[in-house]
């Protein structure tokens, strides 16, 4: 991206006219190149369907584990108080997502049990993961710009998989 700063020469004998220093005018075509990357940056942030946006994120924790006796599962992490009991209905959530809402998927592996690698994915919108190593995570942000009942799927082991209600 470059910028041509053109000064005309009439602005130079008009002495009304504001004048910048060599060191102003420098200044000033590095602020527009740095606010016009940063601009580049943040509309090519969004990850389906090219939409920009730029309110925050609603954050979707959920965590890959290996249970001894259930197998592999996703776990929901809530942020919302509450009793932290590991029972059936944490595992594998149904994700509850408001329409046309900016989401973000926090995806953390936290299954040392097995040591296999995991994966999170929703194909309607277009979110994908790396394949994540124990303790590695992930974030991935989506516009849910569609109404209905989804999946949401690690590719490495059909078992887990729950829905994402959008609506
Ligand atoms: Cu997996």
């Amino acid at each position: 991206m470059l910028h041509f700063v053109i000064v005309p020469k009439k602005q130079k004998t008009d002495s009304k006219g504001i004048k910048f220093s060599k060191n102003v005018v420098i200044g000033i075509v590095i602020a527009v190149a740095v606010a016009s990357l940063a601009a580049y940056f943040v509309i090519n942030s969004s990850s389906n369907g090219g939409v920009p946006f730029f309110t925050p994120a609603k954050n979707n924790f959920i965590v890959a584990k290996y249970y001894q006796d259930s197998g592999y599962a996703f776990v929901s992490k809530s942020t919302t108080s509450g009793k932290k009991s590991p029972g059936a209905s944490s595992v594998n959530p149904a994700i509850h997502i408001t329409l046309g809402s900016v989401e973000a998927i926090h995806m953390i592996n936290e299954d040392s049990d097995s040591g296999s690698k995991h994966n999170i994915n929703i194909d309607e919108f277009n979110v994908h993961s790396r394949d994540l190593g124990y303790f590695e995570s992930q974030a991935i942000t989506f516009v849910a710009d569609k109404a209905g009942t989804f999946n949401y799927y690690c590719s490495i082991h059909p078992e887990m998989k729950g829905s994402i209600i959008v609506e």
